[in-house]
């Protein structure tokens, strides 16, 4: 819906106070959106914010740290800190993530559950950059959209966790929230939160930032080192194959290319990528103390990376992680899950995107393998009845963690590809753009999920079980993912292609 007329529906429906009064007429979409009521509360308090309304609001998986002078300390130290993206950067993602809400692009985001102090190593952080690009490569070249390109990386360290403590031995101690905010080992001196961890964060995430902007532009990412992308360390012949026949096909048609003057467009288009850095906003003095308000627009943005995103467990409508990501302007991800009431999913939504802005919003439907068939529609037909412009992704992982017999958290295979693969089919039956993945994965060959071309079993897991959080998609399973996703894509085209022929 063009923005302009927004106040006119505004106007036209001060009489309703919630979503609820009016009920949808079955089978035809309501000649009036009930959002905007919702709409225009909002925009009034919407002026209330700044980076630290947040404070005044219930919050939860707050770490407890002891001495106050010592938090305050370090965010008033980042403060002066160089932000980690610009603004510029998020509304460029913003304006791709547009065109995915629009089925033009698929969004492709993924990376590890949690960085780590521990893991931070060029090697890491070049095989997940190869990871992504094989994954990317096979997706554009199977459906011919752009692939946008999202990484958890640089500056997704927190974590949050069911339980404030952990007892082991009859000790308890708090729980590990990830490296920004206090270390693994069950010790008292390491589960103790402390505030420095944050500049420790702050400066990997420089650095990780740093690498991966000099691969994507600096001559590592050309298409014409397509081969070397391929992580061989698995010796999977198939995947191996498939991979190498694409990359044979696009140099035949570089070779084709060289012969015309378009060649050196083509060359500057294919030598370098659009890279984007995510993470959670969890962890949120650190959040408030790296936002900053852009020269030109003079709006705020967070600009610890270009995208952020609300987990399942801080989503609360009154809470102070929703709070935080209602006033930047960078493009917001909301995880939504099992849980989520209608009416409480339509308020949130209206909540972080006021303006009905494309790209602003990214839905990350999390709901498990079983259930996404049954509980995903109902929130799909929300979203469409209201004209809600956002991006629908599928995060196949964190619904389907279960523990194996050998008493490791792992995530089957075959049930990560199920969840996939319904997404797409509820959104097929709904008429909407399944338009994203959201993946957690490294380019590393752990053994962490079972199954798989390789078929790790439940034996093999302790081999290579390296997460610091959850089990990741190795990279060929990763790969392989990427084919399934292909097909799916490329045979929802063909019967696009087919539709509009038919028309
Ligand atoms: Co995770």
């Amino acid at each position: 819906m063009p923005l302009a007329i927004w106040p006119q529906y505004m106007a036209g429906y001060a009489a309703h106070t919630s979503f609820t009064t009016r009920p949808a007429i079955a089978g035809k979409r309501p000649s009036v959106p009930l959002y905007p009521v919702a709409l225009k509360r909002r925009f009034r308090v919407a002026q209330n914010w700044s980076p630290q309304s947040w404070r005044s609001k219930p919050i939860r998986q707050v770490p407890a740290y002891s001495d106050a002078a010592a938090l305050a300390a370090v965010e008033a130290k980042l403060k002066t800190h160089p932000p980690l993206v610009f603004a510029g950067e998020a509304r460029n993602l913003k304006a791709k993530l547009a065109d995915v809400a629009a089925g033009k692009a698929f969004l492709l985001q993924g990376g590890d559950c949690a960085e780590s102090f521990a893991e931070f190593h060029a090697n890491n952080i070049r095989d997940t950059f190869c990871v992504f690009l094989s994954m990317a490569m096979v997706l554009t070249f199977a459906v011919n959209l752009p692939v946008v390109k999202v990484g958890r990386i640089a500056g997704q360290f927190a974590k949050p966790r069911s339980d404030d403590s952990e007892t082991r031995d009859g000790v308890v101690l708090p729980s590990y929230r990830g490296d920004i905010i206090n270390g693994e080992e069950f010790t008292v001196a390491d589960r103790e939160p402390d505030p420095e961890r944050m500049i420790r964060a702050y400066f990997q995430a420089a650095a990780t930032a740093n690498l991966v902007r000099a691969f994507a532009t600096g001559g590592y990412a050309d298409l014409s080192r397509a081969r070397h992308w391929y992580l061989d360390d698995h010796h999977h012949h198939d995947l191996l194959q498939r991979y190498v026949a694409i990359v044979d096909k696009i140099a035949e048609g570089g070779e084709f290319l060289r012969t015309f003057a378009l060649a050196d467009t083509v060359r500057q288009q294919t030598s370098r990528v659009d890279f984007y850095f995510s993470h959670e906003a969890l962890l949120l003095p650190y959040e408030e103390a790296l936002t900053r308000q852009d020269s030109i627009t003079k709006e705020h943005y967070a600009t610890s990376g270009h995208m952020l995103w609300i987990g399942d467990r801080t989503r609360q409508l009154d809470g102070a992680h929703i709070e935080y990501c209602r006033g930047i302007k960078n493009p917001i991800g909301l995880k939504c899950g099992p849980s989520m009431s209608e009416d409480e999913f339509l308020k949130l939504i209206a909540m972080l995107n006021p303006a009905n802005e494309a790209g602003r919003l990214t839905l990350i439907a999390r709901f498990g393998a079983d259930k996404v068939s049954e509980k995903l529609p109902r929130l799909i037909r929300a979203v469409k009845r209201e004209g809600f412009n956002v991006v629908w992704s599928c995060d196949p992982m964190h619904g389907n963690t279960v523990k194996s017999a050998s008493g490791y958290k792992t995530r089957p295979f075959d049930r990560v590809i199920k969840e996939v693969k319904t997404f797409f089919d509820v959104h097929r039956a709904e008429q909407t753009y399944a338009g994203g993945v959201h993946l957690e994965m490294t380019g590393q060959n752990v053994t962490e999920c079972m199954g798989g071309a390789q078929d790790i079993t439940d034996v093999d897991l302790h081999d290579r079980y390296n997460t610091r959080c959850d089990p990741r998609l190795n990279a060929s399973q990763a790969l392989e993912l990427a084919f399934l996703l292909a097909d799916s894509l490329r045979d929802e085209r063909m019967k696009g292609a087919g539709l509009a022929a038919s028309a």
